[in-house]
């Protein structure tokens, strides 16, 4: 008999298939990365590092079959080195990188191997506070890397931008050895130059090296496509991003850098012209071990489909979506923070607009097979587990199709749910409006299967 878990894989295609994901930092991905991460190279150890020698310039054939000297811990590497070296190829060639290590875990990793790489315990860092929009790696007192490094936070303005003024007098007062530009809560585009010229000014006035770090997790999928700046482009030294959710490649983490390798068996100086080298020995053997090569592979596969033509028109799709779902929840009563959208992403104060907290709406909206979550807005009063707000967006509907006219069609369902929630009142008191729920749920049903997910 076939393990009790696939039937409960069963019922998560059916949620996913039937539902609409609304959650921006969730996409669908496609049959052929599925199949790579599901594939035989699992069941390889590979710790260690493909090449470092070659690659810039080379054509795909030449590095699937070129044999290169590796620094691996393990036989039988042929085939998985080539694969990692795909990835990396094409992680650089996406993101205008010199450099790119694939092997972090996840956005997490990559972020705690980054400050492994630069940073000495108690060394300071600043970026944008979790309730602000950033992110828990980002010096939440929760994280290990908060208990190690100094974390200094940034807020956000009323118009929900980067308060860059307070990012600059914190900046100048503190000396960091790390900026941060990231955020996992935040519609608005970063002024990657404005940071760029702040570092400047912190080094001139302590005389030490400042790391610039964008964790663009979020984004990521839009600067591939080019539909939003890329922040190597404006002087940041590293970027590091998930690579699952604009990006829509499998679970996981990736670093991008300028500058080359230099020699990898030697231990490297903390300074920005080692930066490549300090990150690899950061993530192996500094806070990794054996990589996940079929999800590197599944990698591989997505950082190819990012390279086509349709994923840029997937890119812009999702922004348009975006704005206009936001500009038909504006239409509907929703108060939106920011005023709207310029990404993928929309936080609605539901507190404001309808006067109930986000926990209940995301559970009422749960019931129609609309998934988004509860999150904190800034200067949230309400505790963490029922904040003000709730954050969605449109990567995962835009990947199964959906356009303009089913952002507003969404809109009118996501109201009629806020009525129901604010008559109830309460979670328990939902059940009072079964009926109207399961209507709406029927109606997002047919709607959804219109618009298959395209690995069910
Ligand atoms: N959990 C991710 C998100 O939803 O934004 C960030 O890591």
């Amino acid at each position: 008999m076939k393990d009790l878990v696939f039937s409960l894989i069963d019922k998560e295609k059916v949620r996913q298939s039937e539902g609409l994901e609304l959650i921006p930092s969730e996409n669908y991905v496609s049959k052929e990365v599925l199949e790579a991460m599901g594939s035989v190279l699992t069941n390889k150890y590979s710790e260690g590092y493909p090449s470092f020698e070659g690659i810039p310039g080379w054509s795909e054939d030449k590095i699937a079959t070129e044999i290169l000297p590796n620094y691996r811990y393990y036989g039988g590497q042929d085939n998985v080195d080539r694969i990692e070296r795909l990835a990396i190829d094409r992680a650089c060639r996406l993101f205008h990188a010199d450099h790119a290590n694939v092997q972090p875990h996840s956005g997490a990793q990559a972020n705690n191997a980054v400050y492994f790489a630069w940073l000495e315990p108690g060394d300071t860092v600043l970026g944008m506070s979790l309730p602000a929009g950033g992110h828990l790696t980002h010096g939440a007192p929760v994280t290990q890397s908060a208990h190690t490094y100094h974390f200094v936070g940034y807020g956000v303005t009323d118009d929900g931008n980067i308060d860059y003024d307070d990012l600059e007098a914190k900046a100048l007062e503190h000396e960091p050895k790390l900026i941060l530009v990231g955020y996992s809560a935040f519609m608005k585009i970063p002024d990657f130059a404005r940071v760029a010229k702040i570092r400047d000014k912190v080094v001139e006035k302590s005389g030490h090296e400042v790391l610039l770090v964008a964790d663009m997790a979020h984004v990521a999928g839009l600067i591939a496509a080019g539909v939003h700046p890329n922040p190597l482009n404006f002087g940041f030294d590293v970027m590091t991003t998930t690579t699952h959710k604009t990006l829509r490649g499998p679970r996981g983490g990736l670093i991008l850098s300028k500058g080359n390798v230099a020699s990898p068996l030697k231990k490297p100086e903390k300074n920005l012209a080692n930066i490549p080298i300090l990150i690899d020995r950061a993530v192996f053997p500094g806070t990794q071990g054996g990589p996940l090569e079929h999800v590197i592979a599944a990698k591989a596969v997505a950082f190819g489909e990012a390279l086509k033509p349709e994923f840029k028109t997937y890119a812009e799709n999702i922004i348009k979506n975006a704005k206009a779902l936001a500009e038909a929840l504006q239409k509907d009563g929703f108060i939106l923070q920011g005023g709207g959208t310029d990404n993928h992403l929309i936080l609605i104060d539901v507190q404001k607009s309808f006067g109930f907290d986000g926990k209940l709406y995301e559970k009422a909206l749960d019931k129609v097979g609309l998934t988004l979550n509860a999150n904190s807005l800034p200067h949230d009063k309400g505790a963490a587990f029922r904040p003000s707000g709730v954050r969605l967006g449109t990567p995962a509907i835009t990947t199964r199709g959906l356009g303009v006219e089913e952002m507003r069609q969404l809109s009118h369902w996501m109201k009629l749910v806020a009525d129901i929630c604010k008559k109830a009142g309460s979670e328990e008191t939902l059940s009072d409006y079964k009926a109207e729920l399961s209507q709406i749920h029927t109606e997002v049903k047919t709607l959804a299967q219109n618009f298959p997910v395209p690995t069910i």
